[in-house]
């Protein structure tokens, strides 16, 4: 059994589109992360960047001992269940494809990600007074990586060729969201492409709309919510739980 620490977000679709896929027995807890549920002690112990998705796993299986297993960080976890599973990544012996796997999902953690999330901040979330250049520099860098996955989809239906991966998984939620984020598509027929076919996948569907109306769409922002926003190191000091 796995335990899923989820809130409906990009980043929490990447790990319920993986459960949905390999149809993995898992209890989803519902993260309030505008009230702080990422900072109680309990859950800092499992992701200790105060981030959700993560999950547990308490059945690990073979070589991983008899206590459970926390994973933090949606690649880490994507990769996790894919090793687990035997599914949705490259054989491992073939060392190359596991090399690009590796590299996409690094592509999309330290690039695609950060930087769709920072545009997402300004758009929706920053005081309106100190919008105009993160909106900017975040469109442009946004608008960047989805040349990157455009170039990449040249000749392959996925970013690792002929199959579906966890490396779309990782990638997909940032650009399903691509208009409320300001950017369209027009100029990206791949990347528009790819993104059709694998939001008809039905794991996919269900993915998207779980806790689909607990999203915050705009009402907690950097100038009403001090938890989820204005962050410092000070914000990692444990809460209780309640
Ligand atoms: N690189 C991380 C990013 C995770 C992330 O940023 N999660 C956000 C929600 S989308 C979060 O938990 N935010 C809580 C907070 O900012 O306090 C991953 O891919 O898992």
């Amino acid at each position: 059994m796995i335990d899923f620490y989820y809130a409906p977000t990009p980043n929490g679709w990447k790990v319920a589109i993986m459960l949905a896929e390999c149809d993995l027995e898992h209890t989803t807890h519902l993260m309030r992360l505008s009230q702080g549920d990422q900072f109680t002690e309990s859950f800092l112990a499992i992701s200790p960047n105060a981030r959700m998705p993560a999950i547990v796993d308490h059945a690990p299986g073979a070589g991983w001992g008899d206590a459970p297993v926390p994973v933090f960080e949606s690649a880490a976890i994507l990769f996790y269940l894919a090793a687990k599973t035997g599914r949705f990544m490259p054989p491992p012996q073939d060392k190359r494809a596991m090399k690009e796997l590796d590299e996409w999902l690094f592509w999309q953690t330290g690039n695609q990600g950060p930087m769709a999330g920072q545009l997402s901040h300004f758009r929706n979330y920053a005081p309106e007074a100190d919008r105009a250049y993160g909106l900017r520099r975040y469109a442009g860098e946004y608008d960047r990586n989805l040349g990157v996955l455009e170039n990449r989809l040249d000749g392959r239906s996925y970013i690792l060729g002929d199959d579906y991966s966890i490396a779309d998984m990782q990638a997909f939620p940032w650009v399903f969201i691509a208009k409320p984020l300001g950017a369209s598509l027009d100029a990206f027929p791949r990347v528009a492409d790819w993104r059709a076919r694998i939001k008809t996948r039905p794991a996919v569907r269900r993915a998207i709309d779980l806790f689909k109306g607990d999203q915050n769409r705009g009402q907690h922002r950097a100038d009403n919510n001090d938890v989820l926003f204005n962050q410092t190191a000070a914000s990692l000091r444990p809460r209780a739980q309640d």
